[in-house]
């Protein structure tokens, strides 16, 4: 496709797509990493840290999630967080190298009762010098407004994956209430982040479909999470077969391609990576990690690894 095509039209084509899916390896990583440097120092990766504001009891079916009230995952429910301890642990992530805290909640959607709350929390936070994303679910404008105004910098909504495989892993809601969130997010000024899930048992062409529709989006997400299936025992998807090394690779080099300016997470999944796994990904442009020894509800890396990771890769956390 040429460049006039693309302001015609949706900047990508399906066809784009499958093209990049099925270059040779070697070939779609280096111009993957030459897309990276050209926006970014390929040398720098910017560190978020994840805290679980208000865990489980979610009435979502999810077929991934460890939190969903549907699903027996031993996981107990609790309420919102108390501010201070929020606040606590933000100052301690800050401390501890991260430049962005994001906050999510097992909701369907916020309650009003609760938006004045979140609103304060998103000010202390905000007011630490931290970057600040919340993830509560679906948002009517009214809210997205609210939180946009209390200073929040992102919010993160996924779309999972594609258009075509989201009713089997979702049934409580539809791939369109996702977009119309996003859309109450981008038109309240809050900058988008917004990703996925790979190693559902999704087709090829559903991991085309899913990178097609966020690389379509006017603008792209600033903020694109690349998640590996963390397996939840008790939930339909926890006993799917692990996505294998090099096809997330290739995930995070098509993602870099197709949203060239964007922050491409390494987001869930880095547990059971190896370091050479994690390496080949900042090469083919991921710039972004969760930092910490936890994501929600599941383990990650910790401070000792990562330090010693990024020492030897010569990286700069930011
Ligand atoms: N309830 C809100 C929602 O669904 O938008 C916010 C929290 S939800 C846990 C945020 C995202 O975490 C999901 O959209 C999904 O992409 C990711 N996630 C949840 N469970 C996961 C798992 N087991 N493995 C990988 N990613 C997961
Ligand atoms: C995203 O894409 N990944 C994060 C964040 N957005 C909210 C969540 C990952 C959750 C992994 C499973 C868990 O810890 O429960
Ligand atoms: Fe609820 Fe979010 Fe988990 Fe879905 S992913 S069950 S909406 S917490």
């Amino acid at each position: 496709m040429d460049g006039d095509d693309r302001t015609r039209a949706a900047k990508w084509t399906r066809a784009d797509v499958e093209a990049l899916m099925a270059a040779p390896f070697a070939e779609l990583v280096f111009r993957a990493a030459e897309v990276h440097r050209e926006n970014f120092n390929p040398n720098e990766v910017q560190a978020s840290r994840l805290l679980s504001i208000k865990t489980g009891g979610c009435p979502e079916d999810c077929g991934y999630c460890s939190q969903s009230a549907k699903f027996d995952t031993g996981l107990k429910a609790s309420k919102l967080m108390d501010r201070d301890a929020v606040v606590a642990t933000a100052k301690r992530a800050q401390e501890e190298g991260a430049s962005r805290f994001c906050m999510g909640a097992a909701w369907r959607s916020p309650k009003t009762r609760d938006m004045d709350e979140l609103c304060a929390m998103v000010g202390e936070v905000k007011a630490l010098g931290l970057e600040t994303c919340m993830t509560l679910g679906m948002l009517s404008d009214a809210q997205a407004k609210q939180l946009s105004e209390a200073g929040l910098d992102y919010y993160n909504h996924n779309i999972d994956t594609s258009p075509e495989y989201y009713d089997r892993i979702v049934s409580t809601r539809t791939f369109e209430d996702r977009i119309d969130t996003l859309e109450k997010v981008r038109a309240s000024g809050m900058k988008v982040c917004c990703g996925g899930i790979v190693g559902m048992g999704e087709a090829p062409e559903d991991r085309v479909g899913f990178l097609l529709v966020l690389a379509n989006m006017t603008p792209p997400p600033e903020s694109v999470p690349i998640n590996a299936l963390m397996p939840i025992e008790g939930t339909p998807l926890g006993a799917s077969e692990p996505i294998g090394a090099l096809d997330f690779v290739r995930m995070i080099a098509v993602a870099r391609i197709l949203m060239p300016t964007s922050y491409v997470r390494l987001s869930a999944g880095r547990e059971d990576m190896s370091e050479e796994a994690q390496a080949l990904s900042f090469l083919a442009g991921a710039n972004s990690i969760f930092v910490g020894d936890e994501l929600l509800t599941t383990n990650n890396p910790g401070q000792a690894k990562d330090a010693a990771l990024f020492e030897t890769l010569g990286v700069t956390l930011i």
